[in-house]
């Protein structure tokens, strides 16, 4: 019996990074993953014969309160900066705190875990409503992650949210996006205006955008000849981010040269797309990833 009360099955190993920080491996033959209990945050996963799907920065922080660099980030109860206080966490605080595991099981497709976090003092304290969320991590040859979020107080709340996913690249100057063609966006480098995004996605600088789409997008990495497939469900925004060499030399848990190696695309709900919850009621973000050879 494991110390967090359940017997896992033998697919799913306990490893502490750094102590009282527990991360669950996963190894099954359709796929090897690590979710770490802090945030509920999926660090890596890897299907069986391919290269890692995820980045995870080498130099990641495994410390309570601190969010990891890579892997895939739970953005909630708001995406990026707070609306008024340059005070609170970017990106909300649940990625910053310990979840619960509620369920873990395995069949031959693959595995998965449930974990739920809900409100305490402490998260009373910065934002006063009280929430349950859970996250179904279904891990094989495919990728599901489906964040159901139920508003449990007694008033209407308002949330933007975001499963923040680093995808692997080989050379993000070789990366093009595709899906999101002919839609409008918020480029918040600099002026923060809107565009329209003409054809594919390519990188010749920092790209920070939000855009306004549910479309399935794909990621077209010309070095690893693969396609990383991306599906949602509850979701009406689409952001795309690499931070270039500049940004990157100012994140202390990347290192300098990674920026050249990865690019999140991340299922949202942010800008003017925002979901409000009366009480009582459920929302659910969920992401769809899958990754195929793209050789000619
Ligand atoms: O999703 C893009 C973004 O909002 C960028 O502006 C950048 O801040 C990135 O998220 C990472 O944010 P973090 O708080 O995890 O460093």
């Amino acid at each position: 019996m494991s110390e967090l009360d359940m017997t896992l099955p033998n697919t799913i190993q306990i490893a502490y990074p750094v102590p009282n920080y527990p991360v669950f491996e996963i190894s099954h033959p359709a796929a090897s993953a690590r979710i770490a209990l802090h945030g509920a945050h999926l660090l890596e996963w890897t299907p069986t014969g391919q290269s890692p799907v995820l980045y995870l920065s080498p130099k990641s922080l495994f410390q309570e309160g601190k969010p990891v660099r890579g892997g895939v980030p739970i953005c909630w109860p708001w995406f990026g900066p707070h609306d008024s206080s340059t005070a609170l966490p970017s990106h909300g605080f649940v990625r910053n705190h310990f979840w619960k595991l509620d369920e873990a099981s395995e069949n031959d497709s693959g595995v998965t875990l449930k974990l739920s976090f809900r409100d305490n003092a402490e998260t009373r304290s910065i934002w006063p409503h009280a929430f349950h969320l859970t996250l179904e991590c279904s891990i094989g040859t495919s990728l599901s992650l489906s964040l159901t979020m139920t508003n449990t107080g007694d008033k209407e709340f308002t949330i933007t949210d975001a499963l923040h996913t680093y995808f692997a690249v080989g050379d993000i100057q070789n990366v093009s996006i595709g899906g999101l063609s002919n839609l409008t966006y918020l480029d918040t480098t600099g002026q923060r205006q809107e565009h329209v995004q003409a054809v594919n996605i390519l990188f010749e600088g920092e790209v920070d955008r939000i855009y306004r789409s549910s479309s399935p997008v794909a990621i077209h990495d010309a070095s690893w000849q693969r396609i990383i497939a991306i599906k949602s469900e509850g979701s009406n925004s689409t952001v795309v981010w690499n931070p270039w060499k500049e940004k990157a030399a100012r994140l202390h848990d990347l290192p300098d040269e990674d920026y050249q190696h990865f690019v999140c695309v991340e299922t949202a709900n942010a800008w003017q797309d925002r979901i409000t919850l009366s009480p009582g009621a459920t929302h659910r973000l969920v992401t769809t990833i899958t990754c195929e050879s793209a050789q000619a």
